[in-house]
């Protein structure tokens, strides 16, 4: 072969392999025209990871974004800047869920029909608990019926008995009064208002006796003193003594709710030390209440406790601080020396205090009840009584010879146990309750 063969060979080698490229070029566009015109049929599962594909995709410039913006908080001098920005946002929440909450509950009120449901059957409960937490108290006159069943009773009797006022009337009348648990210097006080009244000639029958008993009652039983006014001291200091068991922890917490409830901050001081569980008492009533509570140690010395305590709502601009105290020593100190220390060391706290010292008496002792407040008259100046349990007695009577004979007001009775039931005394209204007459009788 010759050098022009050999040339010409490659020539048409050359243009063998052009056309195949050609060739393949037309092919693959032409598959290519193919594909956009009617695409593959995917499987569920390549989309699937197309879409995870594109979900990569679509995250990797947020994370970017997150990794770029944590460099930036620990800038300096920004850190604080970013922390308070942070700080509301953070709060936000918290914000929303609390009011979320009434709003849920209220929502939820009216599915209650549906039986299946236990949450909302839960919720009446706490609708109904409300009002029943503040009961109103039992009226007065309920309170009363048992004192109103002594000697109120038989006077009502007697004069049903007897219309004409005459010897036998006269002779009865005296016998009631002088039985009667009110103190022989009030029986006899009302007996002779009565016999004055007979002999002025301005009383001419038996519901006149009744009459004369009543309103003489009344005037009894108004004493004349300034009122109990806890809003004149800042703090007002309320000093409580009594025997033991008389509801001087229990008159405590009844004072203390009312004047929260009527917008008063109070403390209480566990005078008490005598007794753990006195302390613990009152603790209780505390945490009811939602007041702060001073306490000492177990056999601590009380006015050092009540001191603290004054002491502190001075601080802390209480309005009123209620001091308890031990109805008996377990100690030979004498009760009526650590009152008197007490009361004086309480002037030492805060000059003028205590602004009230209510003497607590429990109606069912009866006459008993006259010679504890001698007792504790003479020991520390007494401003105020609370006369308690007078539901549960029918000597309440007593109360006239407590106020006859002591000139010191009744500031509060307690006619039951709850919360509701020490009620702020007042002389017609009370004197109404008592000589009203019992339907049944
Ligand atoms: N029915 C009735 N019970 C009352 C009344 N006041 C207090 N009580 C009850 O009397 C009991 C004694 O009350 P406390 O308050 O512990 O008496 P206290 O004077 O503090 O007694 P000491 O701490 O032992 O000195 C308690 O069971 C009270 O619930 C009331 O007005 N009516
Ligand atoms: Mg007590």
């Amino acid at each position: 072969m010759s050098h022009k063969d050999i040339g010409i060979a490659l020539f048409v080698f050359g243009l063998l392999l052009l056309f195949i490229w050609a060739a393949r070029a037309f092919v693959q566009a032409r598959r290519h025209e193919r594909a956009q015109a009617a695409p593959e049929p995917h499987t569920e599962l390549e989309l699937a990871s197309e879409a995870a594909e594109e979900l990569e995709v679509a995250e990797e410039p947020e994370s970017e974004v997150a990794e770029a913006a944590e460099p930036a908080e620990p800038e300096p001098g920004k850190p604080a800047e970013a922390a308070e920005a942070a700080e509301p946002e953070e709060a936000e929440p918290a914000e929303l869920a609390e009011p979320a909450e009434p709003e849920v509950a209220e929502a939820a009120e009216p599915a209650e029909p549906e039986p299946a449901v236990a949450m909302p059957k839960a919720k009446p409960k706490v609708e109904v608990a409300r009002p029943a937490a503040k009961p109103k108290g039992k009226e007065l006159k309920t309170g009363l019926r048992k004192t109103r069943r002594g000697f109120v009773a038989r006077l009502g009797g007697l004069f049903r008995k007897k219309r004409q006022i005459d010897a036998d009337l006269m002779d009865e009348l005296e016998e009631i009064l002088f039985t009667a648990d009110i103190g022989v210097r009030t029986s006899e006080a009302l007996f002779e208002e009565v016999k004055l009244a007979l002999d002025k000639r301005s009383i001419k029958d038996a519901d006149a006796v009744w009459t004369t008993i009543k309103q003489k009652a009344a005037d009894i039983l108004d004493v004349d003193a300034a009122p109990l006014a806890v809003r004149t001291h800042k703090p007002f200091v309320l000093l409580t003594v009594g025997v033991n068991g008389v509801g001087k922890t229990t008159t405590i917490g009844k004072l203390a709710q009312r004047w929260a409830d009527e917008g008063l901050s109070v403390l209480l001081a566990a005078g008490d030390t005598f007794r753990a569980a006195a302390v613990e008492q009152l603790e209780v009533w505390a945490k009811r209440v939602g007041a702060p509570i001073v306490k000492g140690s177990e056999q601590q010395d009380p006015s050092s406790v009540i001191f603290d305590a004054i002491r502190q709502a001075v601080k802390q601009e209480i309005d009123v601080v209620i001091c308890d105290t031990a109805g008996r020593l377990h100690t030979k100190t004498d009760l009526m020396q650590e009152l008197e220390k007490i009361h004086r060391v309480s002037g030492k706290a805060l000059e003028g205090a205590p602004h009230e010292t209510l003497l607590v008496l429990d109606a069912t002792t009866g006459q008993n009840a006259i010679q504890q407040a001698n007792l504790f008259k003479d020991a520390v100046a007494v401003t105020g009584i609370v006369l308690t349990k007078l539901d549960g007695t029918a000597k309440g009577g007593i109360i006239l010879g407590i106020c006859d004979e002591m000139k010191i007001p009744v500031r509060y009775i307690g006619i039951g146990e709850g919360v509701e039931d020490l009620r702020q005394f007042k002389a017609e209204e009370f004197v109404e309750a008592l000589f009203t007459p019992d339907e049944e009788a």
